[in-house]
């Protein structure tokens, strides 16, 4: 499972310097061309709602998915209940950010998710997608 957080919805229409030119339904395109090539399937999905994105680990869980690729957006700085919700799921979840947060103000320095992801992947734009899919096919 792919999950999205706050304000990934406005991918491709603002800030692409930050956060380049693809829409998320592009990244999701290319996530569907790449899983199909790894023989695995993926099901991509963002809300603007914590906890939308609390439900779908649980359901990620409940429906035996194999890992969780996470890119909770701000979120990420600030949701102990995710972190909460991450531990107690107890599948491999890999944290994704398209920007660096460490080369950015000070307040994205902090994740909550970090402690409890199998790995981190930050600052490779949509490539880092691409390399968490290819990650969780191998986990
Ligand atoms: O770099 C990332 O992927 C982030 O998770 C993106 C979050 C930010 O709060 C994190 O620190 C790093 C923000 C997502 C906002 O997405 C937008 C996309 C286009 C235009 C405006 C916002």
């Amino acid at each position: 499972m792919v999950l999205n957080g706050p304000n990934l919805n406005l991918l491709g229409t603002r800030e692409p310097a930050i956060y380049g030119s693809d829409t998320l339904d592009d990244i999701a395109g290319r996530l569907e061309d790449e899983a199909l090539a790894l023989g695995v399937a993926v099901d991509m999905r963002q809300s603007n709602h914590e906890g939308h994105l609390i439900d779908w680990l649980h359901e990620a869980r409940a429906d035996a998915a194999r890992a969780v690729i996470l890119n909770a957006g701000a979120f990420t700085h600030t949701s102990i209940a995710l972190y909460d919700a991450i531990k107690a799921v107890e599948l491999p979840v890999i944290e994704v950010h398209l920007s660096n947060p460490h080369a950015r103000e000070p307040f994205r320095r902090r994740s909550y998710i970090a402690p409890v992801a199998k790995g981190v992947i930050a600052g490779l734009g949509v490539e880092g997608y691409s390399l968490a899919l290819r990650a969780a096919a191998t986990l």
